[in-house]
């Protein structure tokens, strides 16, 4: 008898563990983290011939300049509970980067820089794509060629800094 009760004892304890460990994994499960992220970051090739159409009037070479600018677009996604903003983009294979809007100015579409940063809310995606956001780089220090990639440093007012993987390709 005594010994059935320690068994019985014992079960009731290894259940209790077992209850533990699976609400350990169901809270584990719902406290994923909640992070800002920076997904499919592209840039487009500037090598010679590698040029196209919508490339040259997203990154219209500008006197003195020898090489670029180049552009590069990705996707923001902020997964966490608060507002962020995009403060500025660096990159080694520029001396120069610049956050740029394509805006639509009277008839014509321009080039706005946004110096401010960029928001980007809580729960929101926010995507910079030809004809809108845009990442400039400027005086770059060699051609993009086309299936080259490169790093890109962001840097955001509460993430901090956010590294992607731009790829230079057409779209
Ligand atoms: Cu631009």
């Amino acid at each position: 008898m005594i010994a059935k009760a320690r068994e019985f004892r014992f079960r009731g304890i290894g259940f209790r563990i077992g209850l533990l460990f699976g609400a350990a994994a169901v809270v584990g499960c719902d406290a994923r983290p909640r992070t800002l992220q920076v997904r499919d970051a592209w840039s487009w090739p500037t090598a010679p011939g590698q040029h196209d159409e919508t490339a040259r009037s997203t990154a219209p070479a500008e006197p003195g300049e020898e090489l670029g600018p180049g552009v590069a677009y990705f996707t923001i996604v902020n997964d966490t509970s608060h507002d962020d903003r995009l403060v500025s983009v660096r990159a080694s294979i520029c001396a120069v980067t610049e956050l740029h809007e394509t805006k639509q100015v009277g008839e014509h579409m321009r080039m706005v820089p946004a110096p401010e940063g960029v928001e980007i809310l809580a729960g929101h995606t926010v995507e910079f794509k030809p004809g809108g956001l845009h990442i400039m780089l400027i005086q770059l220090h060699h051609d993009l060629l086309a299936g080259e990639r490169f790093e890109l440093v962001l840097d955001f007012e509460k993430a901090g800094e956010v590294r992607a993987v731009s790829e230079v390709r057409k779209p």
